[in-house]
Parts: C-alpha cells; structure tokens; sequence
C-alpha cells in the first residue's frame, strides 16, 4: 500500500472525483462581472468543490451504475474580474479545447452570460450549432441590460441569437419577463417557449413527447444550459435573481431527464449557473444543486 495514495487526500475536486483525465469534464466557471441584484456567483464552484465532499452521491433515480464513474474535475477557468468579453473569449477558448479532447463538457457557474462563452465554443467546435435549451425563471434576452450595457447576464441570449445562430432555441420555465424581450423571443422563428405554467400542466408523457419532437426535427449539437433561479425560491434561495412560484425540483427533472434522454450523444454541453453561496442562508440549496450535477451526470449518455 502506498501510504501516499492512501492517507493524503486530494480534497476540493468535485465530489473527489479525478483530476481529468478520462471522463466527461466538470468544469469550473466563476463568472462574475455582470450582477445587476445579489451578487455571489462567482463563489459556487468552490462551495459545491468544498461541500460536495460530504454527500453521499446517489441520483434521484438510482440506474444501477457509479454516475461519478464518468466524470473528472478540469479545475476552474482563470478569469480577469469585470472584462466580460474577454472572459467570454477565455471561456470559449477552454471549452473549445476541452470539446475537441473530451467530446463533452459540463460547467458549473457562474453568471448565466458564460453560456455565451460556452455556445461559440461548441460551434466553432462542432463547425455547427443546433439547438440552445435556456432552462431559466428568465429569458436574458433584453438588448441592454442595466441600460447602456449590451452583454450581460440579461441580455447574452441575444448574442447567442445573433452570433451562433442556433437552428432552433428551447425556453423551457420563464416567469418573470419585461415585455421587450418577451416580444423578441416570440417573433424569432426558430424560437419555442413553455413557461413554468406550461411545464407545470404537462403530463411527463406529455413534456417528453414534445420535446422529443423538437430535438427529432433539428440536426447539430445541443447545448443545455440551466439557471437554477428556475427552481422555486423556498427550495433555491440561493440565487441573484429569485422569483416565486418556480418549478419544483422533480418537475426540473422531469425536463432535465426529457432532453438528455432524447438528445443522447448530441448533448455536448450542459451549463449549470447563478448558484450564489452568499446569498444561501445555511447553504440550504446545496443539496439541490449537488443532486442535479449527479442527476445531469446520471441521465448524460
Ligand atoms: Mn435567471
């Protein structure tokens, strides 16, 4: 026995999982330059690394198999304090190069605006984009947001628009919008969007269904990006933006479970952002955000 390998611990990896390695990358994007409320998002890859080490490392539905078997910690991505476009262009160059080594990446955040970063890496990647899945209490997609400001986590939805292109863009779970943009994501052609009321109605058949559908009608990769905001504030109090009357945590999974299941291999990026410790009274959401990293890695195929 190798006293090294045995009695010192490689603490702060997600979970305690390897340093990548083999496996789909987990990987750390502190992102915060653009809070327009609460800030404290930059601090939730460190709290879920810290913390992580704690739980017992069982998805909701238990498939028979190790989800941390398949996953390893790429670290976080060094990032200059208050230059978001720089920082975009960092983040798209770390995911670009872990997409070609890894095929897959999954980030944890961060402001919302690193899926920007993290959309143009997969196009330029992949040399195509097909669908952005923006899981979120709201749309990001104002056109400046505070007033003045044209990239920011309000409104970085627009850029994906405009600059990746996606062939077709999900808005599943939005509830709290300013008309303006509500317009904007309605009069795209390419846009689809079922508000947390919506979800809520659906049947699991129903939801799985449609989105089956959709992913079915579209070629080129998925990027599933989710802001846990969507969840209801009495089980996520721990973010910028709260707003009330959110999904429940199985009615999350049910949309988590329907688009990796249908996207299977076409998954190539899942963005999990706006977890903010700071603003986590006892880090009481924790336990939420590590159970949808392991579900995310459970139903990742
Ligand atoms: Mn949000």
């Amino acid at each position: 026995m190798d006293s090294l390998d045995f009695y010192v611990n490689t603490l702060n990896t997600f979970f305690g999982i390897s340093r990548c390695g083999s496996g789909v990358p987990i990987l750390g994007i502190p992102m915060e330059d653009t809070v327009s409320f609460r800030p404290g998002t930059r601090f939730a890859p460190g709290v879920i690394r810290q913390w992580s080490q704690y739980f017992e490392f069982t998805p909701s539905i238990d498939l028979g198999f190790d989800v941390l078997s398949k996953a390893c910690d790429l670290g976080d991505v060094s990032l200059l304090q208050g230059l978001v476009d720089r920082n975009v262009e960092r983040i798209k160059a770390v995911v670009n190069e872990a997409l070609s080594r890894w095929g897959r990446v999954i980030s944890i955040g961060g402001e919302h605006t690193l899926s920007l970063g993290t959309a143009r890496a997969l196009s330029e990647n992949r040399g195509s984009y097909g669908i952005y899945v923006h899981v979120d209490a709201h749309l990001d997609s104002r056109e400046e947001w505070p007033i003045g400001q044209p990239l920011s986590h309000a409104t970085f939805v627009r850029h994906i628009v405009r600059d990746v292109k996606p062939q077709l863009l999900i808005f599943l779970g939005p509830r709290s919008y300013d008309p303006e943009e509500l317009t904007f994501v309605k009069d795209l052609e390419n846009s689809v969007l079922l508000t947390t009321k919506d979800l809520r109605l659906m049947s699991k058949y129903e939801l799985r269904m449609w989105v089956r559908e959709l992913l079915d009608s579209y070629s080129g990769p998925i990027h599933l990006s989710i802001d846990v905001d969507v969840l209801d504030p009495s089980i996520m109090p721990g973010v910028g933006n709260p707003e009330g009357l959110g999904l429940s945590y199985g009615e999350l999974l049910r949309v988590v479970e329907a688009v990796l299941d249908h996207g299977g291999s076409r998954v190539r990026v899942v963005d999990l952002v706006e977890y903010s410790p700071p603003n986590d009274p006892n880090l009481m959401s924790l336990p939420v955000v590590i159970k949808l990293i392991l579900d995310v890695l459970n139903y990742l195929t």
